[in-house]
């Protein structure tokens, strides 16, 4: 129940709603902070879960990248498709833009609006899995709807 997610989680939980989607969070009484974690939470394939990535790129804007649990993101490989350098954020520059602490990170409801890439192999699951806003609540969603929600660009990112 809404009433009962903690603040930032009310917060994706919101914005998915103000979007139009059924997605609800759910709060988890283990850590979800890591990938494996949060699979095992859930009880699905490491792949299913959503790394929200925060980078820089070259002007010190903050660019969003979801990839699958099961992938390592590849810069270059990134860059070959988008042009865009990605810089490494730091923890302060993640919850200044996106308001979520590193291992809490959703793709929904960000403090600053920013480009959004979804890694391609999150669309071959049926559902998949992204931290609801703080590191022990979840939301299930389909890839199609992550891409949609978020205008996402879909990518290869390894
Ligand atoms: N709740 C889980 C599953 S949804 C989660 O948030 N996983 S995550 O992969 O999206 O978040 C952890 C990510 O934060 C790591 O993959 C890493 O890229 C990033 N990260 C971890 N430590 C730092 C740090 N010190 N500075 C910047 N980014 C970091």
């Amino acid at each position: 129940m809404t009433h009962e997610l903690p603040p930032s989680a009310q917060r994706v939980q919101q914005a998915l709603r103000d979007a139009g989607s059924q997605a609800r969070v759910i709060v988890l009484d283990v850590s979800t902070r890591t990938a494996d974690e949060a699979a095992a939470a859930v009880g699905c394939d490491v792949g299913q879960i959503v790394k929200s990535l925060i980078f820089m790129d070259a002007q010190g804007a903050p660019i969003y990248v979801a990839v699958s649990g099961k992938n390592r993101l590849n810069e270059q490989v990134f860059a070959q498709q988008t042009y865009i350098q990605l810089l490494r954020a730091t923890p302060e520059f993640v919850r200044q833009h996106t308001g979520y602490a590193i291992g809490g990170v959703a793709p929904f409801g960000h403090i600053s609006a920013m480009p959004h890439f979804v890694d391609a192999t999150l669309l071959e699951y049926p559902t998949i899995w992204a931290a609801g806003g703080t590191p022990n609540t979840m939301v299930e969603l389909t890839g199609a709807e992550l891409v949609a929600l978020t205008a996402g660009v879909v990518v290869w990112v390894s």
